[in-house]
């Protein structure tokens, strides 16, 4: 299903008056303290897109058990519908981005043409070597492209090899490496080896990819593994893309950090170093919670849009790919997902809101307080009616949870899908 025009335009009507006084008075006051303008500001919220994960939109569980969520979508066409409806709200989630085997497709020309009816196209698809599948030869259980059972390495390395082959088909330009390979104690494996056997696979896998696809690393410290992962940080992340090639890099996923990492620096430094690819939303409070973004630590957000802005704006860094990474295993996830998006959109217009000419000078003259009022005016300023504007210029609603509920989408996706409907791959 789709949300009809009109419902979306009934829904800002009653919101235009009072969204114009308040925009009015945003503009102004960006326009004369900081000399900003706005409408640039707006364009850049319009050009952003977002992709969401096709897991993310069935309920998601925790190692203890999972609380089905009806209405769910049971296919790969049933996960296009349900971005589709976050897009017709947000105008920002363009994409979908797969999990293989999880989404694969069985009949390409009619997924593709789904997609493109839809207005959606695929991004950077995601290979699955943390679980073992019911045909496979051989089992990840001691790990997949870190192996030291030749059958078991090669296996996963031919599995990435047939979901770039599945990208291709569909359009997508990445793949995305996310492994769960690593020990869970001292003595288990020989760390050097599991390294070297990593990047070995990797280099054969980045040999396999067309000339215009880009290879993200993805990095996580502990889990499911809870002695050493294979990949814990950035700095390994960029040895094993720099090993592969320029089309390899690193990429950054919020939740997979130890407790205060200063993630804001780690993107500056591989802004610097031209290696940041990839960037998974979440957002957590202790370790990877997959919660929704912008939920407990939104200035630490805010900070890591200012590194990314700096990075494309005066470095002139490629945009990363961006993609939802969460799992909501309470809310309705079409709900929470359309509360990331917000958040991640507002996080980034406060960080288009920094004067940055003004903290260059105060950076430059050692003026530490002026540098942190800088960075907190932009902070503190309720920039909503930006988002909301980008939104009006994108026919999409002034506020998509609200037109979500307003529209009563989930009691129809019930209606069409049954209340027992349970998202394939979760
Ligand atoms: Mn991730």
């Amino acid at each position: 299903m789709r949300i009809k025009q009109e419902t979306i335009a009934d829904h800002n009507q009653a919101r235009a008056q009072r969204h114009e006084r308040e925009l009015d008075l945003l503009r102004q006051r960006l326009e004369e303290d900081d000399g900003l303008d706005t409408a640039v500001i707006i364009e850049h919220l319009q050009a952003f897109s977002i992709a969401i994960p096709s897991w993310a939109l069935g309920a998601g569980g925790t190692r203890f058990g999972r609380f089905s969520m009806a209405g769910e979508p049971r296919s790969l066409e049933e996960k296009l519908h349900d971005v589709a409806i976050i897009n017709d709200l947000t105008g920002t989630a363009r994409s979908i981005s797969l999990h293989i085997p999880w989404d694969t497709p069985s009949d390409y020309s009619s997924i593709s043409s789904l997609a493109r009816d839809l207005g959606l196209t695929f991004d950077a698809i995601n290979s699955n070597t943390f679980q073992d599948q019911p045909d496979a030869a051989h089992s990840y259980r001691y790990g997949s492209l870190c192996s030291t059972h030749d059958g078991a390495r090669q296996q996963a390395i031919e599995h990435n090899l047939e979901v770039i082959r599945i990208g291709e088909q569909l359009g997508s330009k990445a793949l995305t490496v996310w492994l769960a390979d690593g020990s869970n104690f001292p003595g288990q494996h020989s760390m050097r080896a599991a390294l070297a056997h990593t990047r070995d696979s990797l280099q054969e896998i980045y040999a396999g990819m067309p000339a215009d696809w880009q290879l993200l690393v993805e990095y996580k410290p502990y889990e499911p593994n809870f002695y050493s992962t294979v990949i814990p940080d950035w700095g390994t992340s960029v040895y094993l893309a720099e090993s592969c090639g320029d089309r390899a890099s690193t990429l950054v996923d919020l939740g997979h950090h130890l407790p205060n990492t200063n993630i804001e620096q780690i993107v500056s430094t591989l802004m610097l170093r031209e290696r940041l690819g990839g960037f998974h939303f979440n957002d957590s409070k202790y370790g990877d919670d997959d919660l929704t973004c912008g939920s407990i630590k939104p200035y630490q957000l805010f900070l890591i849009f200012h590194e990314l802005v700096s990075g494309m704006q005066d470095h002139a860094h490629p945009a990363p790919a961006w993609m939802i990474d969460a799992s909501h295993n309470i809310k309705d996830p079409i709900e929470d997902l359309l509360q990331s998006v917000d958040a991640i959109l507002i996080a980034y217009a406060k960080a288009l809101c920094i004067n940055r000419k003004d903290l260059a000078a105060a950076q430059q003259a050692h003026d530490v307080a002026r540098c942190q009022e800088i960075l907190q005016r932009a902070f503190l300023s309720d920039v909503r009616p930006l988002v909301r504007q980008a939104r009006l210029q994108d026919g999409a609603a002034i506020d998509p949870v609200t037109a979500y509920r307003e529209a009563d989408v989930r009691a129809q996706l019930i209606k069409q899908r049954g209340s027992d409907a349970r998202a394939s791959g979760l």
